[in-house]
């Protein structure tokens, strides 16, 4: 049986709550230190990290710069997170949510910052007329997901995965509420994608973009070491488009900026010219010799 907790009439913060991200939870906003941010050479200056919300953004700027989109040239500097560096002055100007991905736009005066994964997609795909249809009820249905995902994912992140993975004890009330929202949003991704090639239809598109990272990571067996705890194999439909967007190169490159964990091969901490991940591959080589 459980221990229960019978919580008080106003709770306070007296304890840390263990787990991997105690140490940077705390239920107050705004900065604690003085930070300045680096600033590169390009107009579009990203602060994050390569965790699926950080990946959405890199993987939209890499397939811009695929499809030609020179001005979506870019400079990703490394957010460590588990360091605090989001609770840094110049971040929390960008983002008051302290929480990565956060974008600054120098090529607009004065700069635009956008933060939020989605509005940054929304921003980035509406700014160079990529990867969201133009025709009202395509771009509608488009977004439809792309919101459909800010609402599901932290189910998945916050709720499933938390407790699945990171909670310093294993308890099966929480567990089960999210692994039937979780199978529940795998079966609403694998009706939709029987019968569209992609999320929002016959094109690839932002949708895809920010549902990929979380959901497609998932059924490729990159997440929380849950694959054969959910089933993914019988989400037939959602392994066949998590592995098509695998394969794009685009999303390949955009899944290593900002990585800081996983092999060495696939980590470039930060990024600031298409360059840098043929030096990357070029140091492996050397590396390996
Ligand atoms: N809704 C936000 C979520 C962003 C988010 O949760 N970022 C996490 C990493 S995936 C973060 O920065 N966490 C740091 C913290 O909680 O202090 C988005 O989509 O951009």
């Amino acid at each position: 049986m459980t221990e229960t907790y019978t919580p008080p009439r106003v709770w306070t913060w007296d304890k840390d709550s263990g787990g991997p991200f105690a140490s940077i939870n705390r239920p107050i906003a705004g900065a604690t230190h003085d930070k300045a941010l680096p600033v590169g050479q390009h107009p579009l200056q990203l602060y994050s990290l390569a965790t699926p919300n950080g990946q959405k953004v890199t993987i939209l700027l890499e397939e811009l710069l695929a499809a030609g989109v020179n001005d979506a040239e870019y400079d990703a500097w490394l957010i460590r997170i588990g360091d605090g560096d989001q609770f840094g002055s110049d971040f929390v100007a960008i983002n008051p949510n302290s929480k990565i991905p956060a974008l600054l736009d120098h090529s607009v005066s004065p700069p635009q910052r956008i933060f939020e994964s989605g509005s940054i997609l929304l921003y980035l795909a509406e700014k160079f007329g990529k990867f969201l249809p133009t025709d009202p009820a395509a771009r509608t249905e488009a977004l439809n997901w792309l919101f459909w995902q800010m609402g599901a994912g932290p189910l998945l992140g916050g709720g499933f995965g938390h407790f699945f993975a990171y909670a310093p004890e294993k308890y099966e009330y929480p567990i089960n509420r999210y692994t039937m929202e979780v199978k529940r949003q795998l079966d609403v991704l694998d009706r939709r994608l029987a019968e569209h090639e992609y999320i929002a239809g016959a094109n690839y598109s932002i949708a895809d973009i920010a549902i990929w990272p979380w959901y497609g990571g998932l059924v490729l067996g990159r997440a929380y070491d849950a694959a054969e705890f959910l089933d993914v194999a019988s989400y037939k439909n959602v392994l066949r488009w998590a592995q098509q967007i695998d394969a794009r190169p685009a999303v390949q490159r955009g899944r290593m900026v900002n990585k800081v964990n996983g092999p060495l091969e696939e980590q470039l901490h930060e990024r600031h010219d298409a360059g840098d991940f043929a030096t990357k591959t070029q140091d492996n080589v050397e590396g390996a010799a």
